[in-house]
């Protein structure tokens, strides 16, 4: 008889265990850490042909100095934004970075996970590009994305936890529903991310998509986790559609940004058009926040983004410097 199915991304530490049991430190990469988490989504692969997105022409193209003088400006947060975000978990802005900005960034970002993933992945991630790529780190440090983050957030000051560079390719499936409170091993409910798509994206390019409702994860809280397999997303859209949670899993125009807090339930669908899905994806935390006492695996390479770092001390390292 066959024993129970094990996750062929995990290693024997990381497998052990009952399926719930995540204690245990992530022990790979990062990027083999997406390649995990992505084998967790529900539901068959989409079938169908590849669609084209509609025409989009960013030009003119600004230099570097432009773009990074482009973010060096606020951005000016209304008080209706704010309370959307505290409200919902989370918001979509318009017009934080000019086309011409994201197709920079989207071609530096293109040029750094070609030289670093397997083209045969089909979600491709890649962190810390700030600490080496000069463009990357005037968006990842920006005042304006900083500034943002700290007014939604409410708070002086935000750090850095890391950057996420994120290319969904064509034909590549959905993003499993997680909230990041789950995920970060940050002690603290003031956390977010902003997901900035670097091109217009259609729904059928997979928009990373919201359940509406600032405590709407505590009617997932008990969903019971599956390292080895799909029955977590498909626990959080069974009890989402039983209690008619609202999801907003509109488009993206050019130079719209999310914002979304750690206590935010979100999935992406799949991209079912010709062109990647690219995605630059920064999260910041107040200043003054800690290390959870207990990272566990889905926390994933923490010690990259926090080295030096304690469980239980503060998250404070030269990596996580403050931003805007
Ligand atoms: O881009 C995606 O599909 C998922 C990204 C995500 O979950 C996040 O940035 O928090």
């Amino acid at each position: 008889m066959a024993g129970p199915t094990v996750n062929p991304h995990l290693s024997a530490a990381t497998a052990a265990g009952a399926a719930s049991d995540v204690a245990v430190e992530w022990d790979r990469g990062n990027d083999q850490w997406w390649d995990w988490y992505m084998s967790l989504a529900d539901g068959p692969a989409p079938e169908g042909p590849l669609v084209d997105p509609p025409p989009h022409d960013p030009r003119p193209l600004p230099s570097d100095d432009a773009v990074a003088a482009e973010l060096a400006e606020p951005y000016p947060v209304t008080d209706a934004q704010v309370a959307a975000f505290r409200a919902e978990s989370f918001v979509k802005l318009p017009g934080v970075l000019t086309p011409g900005a994201l197709e920079r960034l989207r071609a530096r970002l293109r040029a750094l996970l070609d030289a670093a993933v397997d083209p045969a992945v089909g979600f491709q991630s890649l962190e810390m590009m700030w600490l080496d790529d000069p463009l990357v780190r005037a968006a990842v440090l920006s005042p304006r994305i900083g500034g943002i983050s700290a007014a939604l957030l409410g708070v002086e000051r935000v750090r850095l936890y890391h950057d996420n560079g994120l290319s969904k390719e064509p034909g590549a499936g959905r993003t499993p529903w997680h909230y990041d409170a789950h995920h970060f091993p940050l002690d603290s409910p003031d956390v977010l991310t902003a997901w900035i798509p670097l091109q217009p994206t259609p729904r059928e390019m997979g928009p990373l998509a919201f359940a509406r409702g600032a405590e709407t994860w505590r009617a997932v809280e008990h969903v019971e986790f599956d390292k080895h397999g799909t029955s977590y997303d498909r626990g959080v859209s069974e009890t989402f559609r039983e209690r008619g949670v609202e999801v907003e899993d509109g488009p993206f125009a050019a130079g719209e940004v999310s914002f979304h807090a750690a206590h935010c339930v979100h999935t992406a669908g799949a991209n079912r058009t010709t062109v990647p899905r690219m995605v630059l994806a920064t999260t910041y935390f107040a200043d003054g926040v800690r290390v959870v006492p207990a990272p566990t695996m889905v926390s994933g390479d923490w010690r990259t983004f926090l080295p030096g770092a304690t469980p239980g001390g503060p998250a404070a390292t030269p990596r996580n410097p403050i931003v805007g």
